[in-house]
């Protein structure tokens, strides 16, 4: 291992097996094999591994000096001898953890820096990111908490006798989530050493080039170097930066493993994360508000976003809209204790308060990229997202540091695609692959009451992108054989393709609103992927009778305003 250093004080540890250097990394300039950041007239240049005008710009710059000069301005005079790693990845998530296990089949020395920045409240939680810990995982489970509730009510409809009074406790969905989840963060930390990564629970930021600095919970410093390094630090919820919302608010880092039931609850925000959670509060019998200050579910389609409103509404949310709250305080301490909420029109200056138990915020998250040195080693992001722009093979302005995952800008924040992109990333670095990631047609689903799966292009932008003459919009409502019996819900499910015309009717999008309604979109993304058009879906037997056979089905043009209602199978 090269130097480390602990408590500022640097030591030396034992060798191991270092990679190269810059003994190493001079005769490789002499060959025209390295790479320096273009920092020219334009914001930034991306350098690819083959792109020999780049190696020449390099070979001159580090002739000339400047190369060198650059890294001095980065704060940084001295490189180090050797690295202790191939690969460092800062951030043990969805991406981080996927990509370094991959590398550790190539037999590549990787370590792994996972910490947790405990929220205002002091919660934090263990090794595997925001999917397995604060996201999808938890989330998808107290969604199907709320089904269970909406299925325990249809089952008298088929026959189950129980009695009147059916109860939903807080604390066994939370402790029964809770365990599961501490099941995933021992299975990931298993995993890695069987793949012989080395994790440090500990916080990386760059502290000069190569180089590293990992700070522990005690304090304890640590400084390792690597060859390449990938970031993967994903994003923490924002706040709305008015009196008494760190103090008394919660954020979906929080809700679940929330050690009380929440009660009476005001979701700020009207975004996936708002809308879901709203949903499965309510569902497990919650009295819940939803203040929207715009639109709902802004980039997605809006007529699918009205409908699952719609939806929550006539099951029980409430929607206060065009209310942004300026002030929280707390009236009554507990758990939940009461809070007083002001909140102010987006369109005048109209006041309204109102009392609740818990005010969840889910305004939008953060990328965690502005405190982790980025500063020191060159790497540019976005300044007003902190998001990090990279090239097509993830890679950032800095040739030897990569970033996957949700930092990145303008790419899907979703756990599948961070996972993607890591493992072909090292593919690509360590087993001579070339697969790109693609993040074209990637489907996804929102867990609301009403489940919405999505592929493609949204109405909108379809209609932006090829003109509304050029598209073809098929659609119809359904109703699940499921909630026949029961009664409930008829016609509210729906079912829309976008195809474009001048291009065989070929689906560019597909979206879906209904019960497993993420179960039927990833075959049909399958589909697109292979670019299905609209007559080979017409062509495909449906399966009957299931949800999904609507698509095979589907003869109603919006165009053509014809009933999209339907009263039998
Ligand atoms: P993360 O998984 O966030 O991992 C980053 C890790 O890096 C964290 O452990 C963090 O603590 C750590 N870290 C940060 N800074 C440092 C540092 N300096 N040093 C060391 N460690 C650091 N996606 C889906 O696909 N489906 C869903 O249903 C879904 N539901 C979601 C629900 C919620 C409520 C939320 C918030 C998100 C949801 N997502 C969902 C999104 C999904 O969780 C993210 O896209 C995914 O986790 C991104 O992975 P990542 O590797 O980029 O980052
Ligand atoms: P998003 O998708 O960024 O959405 C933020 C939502 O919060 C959106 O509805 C915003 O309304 C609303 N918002 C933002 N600021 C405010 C303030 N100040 N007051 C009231 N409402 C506000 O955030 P998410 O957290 O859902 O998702 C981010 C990622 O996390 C997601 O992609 C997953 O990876 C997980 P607007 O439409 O701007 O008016």
């Amino acid at each position: 291992m090269g130097s480390v250093l602990r408590k500022g004080k640097a030591v030396q540890q034992a060798p191991g097996t270092a990679r190269r250097g810059p003994a190493e990394g001079a005769q490789k300039l002499q060959e025209g094999q390295w790479h320096v950041t273009a920092e020219g007239s334009q914001p930034f240049g991306f350098v690819q591994e083959e792109q020999i005008e780049e190696d020449e710009k390099t070979l001159k710059a580090y002739k000339e000096g400047s190369l060198q000069k650059q890294q001095e301005m980065n704060g940084h005079t001295v490189v180090p001898h050797s690295y202790d790693y191939d690969l460092i990845v800062i951030g043990g998530g969805s991406g981080g953890l996927a990509a370094a296990k991959e590398a550790a089949k190539y037999e590549k020395k990787v370590m792994v820096l996972d910490f947790v920045t405990p929220t205002p409240l002091g919660n934090s939680w263990g090794l595997g990111g925001t999917c397995v810990n604060v996201g999808c995982i938890p989330k998808k489970l107290m969604h199907q908490a709320a089904l269970l509730g909406q299925a325990l009510q249809d089952s008298r409809k088929f026959g189950w006798q129980f009695p009147e009074e059916v109860k939903h406790n807080w604390m066994t969905m939370t402790e029964s989530v809770q365990n599961y989840v501490g099941s995933l963060n021992w299975g990931y930390r298993v995993a890695l050493r069987e793949k012989k990564v080395t994790y440090e629970n500990a916080y990386g930021e760059f502290v000069g080039p190569h180089t590293v600095k990992a700070t522990n919970k005690r304090g304890v410093e640590k400084l390792y170097t690597a060859e390449r390094f990938l970031i993967a630090t994903g994003e923490r919820p924002r706040y709305l930066g008015i009196p008494g919302d760190k103090e008394y608010c919660i954020s979906s880092d929080d809700l679940f493993s929330l050690p009380y039931c929440p009660g009476k609850t005001l979701v700020v925000g009207a975004s996936y994360v708002a809308l879901e959670c709203a949903g499965f509060l309510a569902g497990v019998g919650l009295d819940v508000t939803v203040m929207v200050r715009s639109i709902l579910l802004r980039g997605f389609d809006q007529d699918m976003a009205n409908k699952i409103g719609e939806y929550m509404e006539e099951h029980g949310i409430n929607f206060i809209r065009e209310f942004v709250p300026i002030k929280v305080e707390q009236i009554k301490e507990g758990t939940p204790g009461i809070l007083k909420v002001t909140s102010k029109s987006t369109k005048g200056n109209e006041i309204i308060e109102g009392e609740y138990n818990t005010v969840l915020l889910a305004i939008g998250r953060d990328a965690c990229t502005r405190k982790i040195g980025l500063d020191k080693v060159g790497v540019i992001i976005n300044e007003k997202t902190g998001k990090i722009p990279v090239n097509d093979k993830e890679q950032t302005n800095v040739p030897y540091i990569y970033a996957i995952g949700d930092i990145l800008q303008d790419k899907l924040e979703l756990t599948p695609v961070a996972i993607q992109a890591g493992r072909l990333l090292v593919r690509r670095l360590y087993a001579g692959a070339t697969t790109k990631c693609d993040y074209v047609n990637v489907p996804t689903t929102v867990f609301t009451p009403l489940e919405y799966g999505a592929c493609g292009y949204t109405e909108e932008a379809a209609v932006e992108k090829f003109g509304e003459e050029n598209i073809e919009v098929y659609h119809s409502h359904f109703w699940p054989l499921e909630w026949t019996v029961p009664s409930r819900d008829n016609n509210k499910c729906y079912a829309k393709i976008i195809c474009n015309i001048q291009d065989s009717e070929r689906v560019i999008g597909f979206h879906v609103l209904g019960p497993n309604a993420g179960e039927v979109t990833q075959g049909f993304a399958a589909a697109m992927k292979c670019g299905i058009t609209k007559e080979q879906l017409d062509n495909t037997i449906g399966i009957h009778p299931v949800c999904a056979e609507i698509f095979t089905t589907l003869t109603v043009t919006k165009r053509s305003g014809e009933n999209t209602l339907l009263s039998g199978c």
